[in-house]
């Protein structure tokens, strides 16, 4: 939202004729985007971003009340008036920075950086005294348009906070608000944090965020008294995450439980997605009772990209039971949450060639059973993966011979 006096609009308008008409109806255009009530966005969970390269960063706490920061903050609109724009102790607990807006006229402090991170953000607290509110903060390129142009802007607006075009959550008067952006320059993506809740993600900043020149405390062009506190601008860099997302035996779900005949073979399939931009290599580890059974190593995934791997479990040499299989891909390093490394577990019973239904003996119930699922396929409605015992995805007449050859056998206690 630019700065803007009414007032001087109106003056130019009757000076500049058509020219200042177009501009009063961007302005005006300008100004009801800015008021309208934004749909909320549905929230996920949170992302977490490795430590920060603080830029700069301001607790206020230097400056002598009343005076305006130096230090390189730039007053380049001043609102209410020069003598508004001040370091005050008014409001606990320590120092801030105080803006104060007035009809028609904003408040536009700015501070100059420069980074070529893909990744930068900032953190501020923000209070205000009245629901109407007028703070908005954010980066800022002021050369680049009239009255400049605001990247991935977080404000209080008729008893909202708003970030952008979304409206984040209410908020109460002379409260504090801890507000934390993280801009992807490269994605032209933003998302906000209040008070260490992801409150919008991936919103969409329709300019090119290189063009950031600033970061700005602002306040509307409205008489209400805002604060702002502890500001720190920073580079970031996405902490490497990967997550399993999928695991399954080619026997899960089977009924009445899931099995593999002793020598015989089962499938475990992983899904392992990479959940940063980056390129990241790992291994994944296939386990049963927490021994490997199958080592797949430096498994390279492209950043946002997802693999699925299969590997087989030779049940030869196992004595029969119960198992639990599972998948666990390794710490990337910096990787913070890794509990979702790891699959869920899959129980298996290891039975006599041709005890489908795991009692313990091959029984004329059993083979009925394999041949009642006869040329089944996998995928099919009538598959059963119990049935197919050689594992090849069809239960076909060897399955059933195989079966039968074992009629009557039975597990010695
Ligand atoms: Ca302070
Ligand atoms: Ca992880
Ligand atoms: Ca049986
Ligand atoms: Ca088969």
């Amino acid at each position: 939202m630019p700065p803007q006096s009414i007032n001087a609009t109106v003056t130019n308008l009757l000076l500049l004729g058509k020219e200042g008409e177009r501009k009063m109806k961007r302005i005006l255009a300008s100004i009801i985007v800015f008021l309208f009530v934004f749909s909320s966005f549905a929230v996920s969970p949170q992302k977490i971003h490795a430590s920060d390269n603080v830029i700069f960063q301001d607790d206020f706490e230097s400056y002598p009340v009343g005076s305006f920061p130096t230090g390189g903050w730039e007053l380049v609109y001043n609102g209410a008036g020069t003598e508004y724009q001040k370091i005050t102790d008014s409001v606990p607990p320590s120092k801030s920075f105080q803006l104060v807006g007035r009809y028609g006229w904003s408040v536009v402090t700015k501070r100059d950086f420069s980074s070529s991170a893909s990744l930068i953000g900032y953190e501020v607290s923000m209070l205000t005294t009245e629901y109407a509110g007028g703070a908005y903060c954010g980066f800022l390129n002021q050369p680049i348009a009239q009255w400049g142009r605001s990247y991935a802007t977080v404000a209080f607006s008729d008893g909202y906070l708003v970030s952008g075009e979304s409206q984040l959550q209410t908020f109460s008067l002379n409260t504090w608000y801890r507000v934390r952006v993280v801009l992807d320059r490269n994605a032209r993506t933003w998302d906000v944090w209040v008070d260490g809740v992801l409150r919008a993600e991936d919103l969409v900043e329709a300019h090119d965020p290189y063009e950031i020149l600033s970061f700005q405390l602002s306040v509307q062009w409205l008489m209400i008294y805002n604060y702002y506190d502890d500001v720190k601008v920073f580079e970031t860099t996405p902490t490497p995450n990967i997550k399993v997302t999928a695991f399954a035996t080619s026997k899960s779900g089977c009924s009445p439980i899931p099995s593999v005949a002793q020598n015989y073979t089962l499938a475990a399939k992983v899904n392992v997605k990479n959940e940063s931009p980056s390129e990241c290599t790992f291994n994944v580890t296939f386990l049963v009772n927490e021994t490997e059974f199958a080592f797949f190593e430096n498994v390279t995934l492209s950043g946002d990209s997802a693999v699925e791997i299969t590997s087989t479990w030779n049940t030869t040499g196992y004595s029969l039971g119960t198992y639990v299989i599972k998948a666990v891909a390794s710490t990337l390093p910096g990787e913070l949450d890794t509990l979702d490394n790891n699959s869920t577990d899959e129980v298996v019973v290891v039975t006599l060639i041709g005890d489908i239904n795991c009692d313990g003996y091959v029984g004329i119930d059993d083979i009925f059973m394999v041949a009642s699922h006869f040329a089944a396929e996998i995928g099919q409605p009538n598959y059963n993966p119990n049935c197919d015992i050689n594992d090849d995805g069809y239960i076909g007449i060897d399955d059933i011979f195989t079966a039968a050859s074992h009629f009557g056998e039975e597990e010695t206690p």
